[in-house]
């Protein structure tokens, strides 16, 4: 006989246990877009406690809708070695790589989980905590709870890494509460550019940097912060940036 309430026990019981277990981490990446992803999955191949929290339902970010909702991903050249690392299978188009983007984000997920990656979805990170001018973690709140005045939790974590996509929320954030300067040419959030792929992907990698102590940006937040242009549905530079990141914060920590 299935017993209802020892499925709701068993539900909440684990889940409290993982909460327990990620509350203190390594590495705290916000955002499970193709770049957070790629992160976690290096992060936790080199054995550091890593968790992704992202606020919607459904991880993948950008990289579900391929270009205009026609589900494919292309990728260069120069990122094919991490669609390997992955497994994801692609077809070849001169220096060209295309690959279905359902298939592509479940890969990502698939291995940063299988290595140990924690994955929290529906949790949003609302703010960072600071101590001694250094990011040391996250304050995460239920994404489902809208308008309601609930007040949130709190993560530490030895680094952060801003994975948000174009809005790049967490250094948005940490820019509007706090009268700081980032380590961008103003100091500030330089803004994202008009679409220039060539550029946008070229520069990517240089723009993965720890913006202010403690806190990184990666993937399309990086451009954002510094003021980079757009790629379109190129994926290369969000894996790059994604691995990059990781290795700086592996070297970091060692
Ligand atoms: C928790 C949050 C919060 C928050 C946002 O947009 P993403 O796919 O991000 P990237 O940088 O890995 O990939 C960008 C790519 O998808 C893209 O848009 C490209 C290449 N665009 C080029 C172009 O020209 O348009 O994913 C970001 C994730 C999403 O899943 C959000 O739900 C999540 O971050 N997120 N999670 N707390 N405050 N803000
Ligand atoms: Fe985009």
């Amino acid at each position: 006989m299935l017993d209802e309430v020892e499925i709701t026990k068993l539900i909440v019981e684990n889940y409290m246990k993982d909460l327990m277990e990620y509350a203190d981490l390594d590495v705290a990446i916000v955002g499970a877009g193709p770049s957070g992803l790629t992160a976690a999955y290096y992060l936790a191949t080199a054995k550091k406690k890593v968790a992704i929290f992202d606020r919607r339902l459904s991880i993948g970010g950008g990289m579900w809708g391929g270009g205009m909702m026609f589900n494919k991903i292309v990728v260069q050249e120069d990122a094919k070695h991490i669609l390997d690392d992955f497994s994801i299978n692609y077809e070849r188009f001169g220096d060209y790589y295309v690959a279905d983007s359902v298939h592509s984000v479940t890969s990502l997920a698939y291995h940063a989980t299988k290595e140990g990656a924690k994955i929290f979805n529906l949790i949003g990170a609302e703010d960072v905590i600071i101590k001694n001018n250094r990011v040391s973690g996250l304050v995460i709140n239920w994404s489902v709870i809208g308008e309601l005045p609930i007040d949130p939790l709190s993560i530490y974590a030895k680094y952060v890494i801003d994975a948000t996509g174009h809005e790049s929320e967490v250094i948005k954030t940490l820019v509007r509460k706090n009268n700081i300067k980032l380590n961008t040419p103003t100091g500030s959030i330089e803004g994202e550019h008009s679409m220039d792929a060539d550029t946008a992907e070229s520069v990517i990698v240089d723009n993965v940097k720890e913006v202010y102590p403690g806190i990184f940006v990666t993937g399309m937040a990086a451009n954002a912060v510094f003021g980079s242009p757009r790629m379109g549905p190129i994926f290369g530079g969000m894996l790059l940036s994604g691995k990059k990141v990781a290795d700086e914060i592996i070297r970091r920590l060692s």
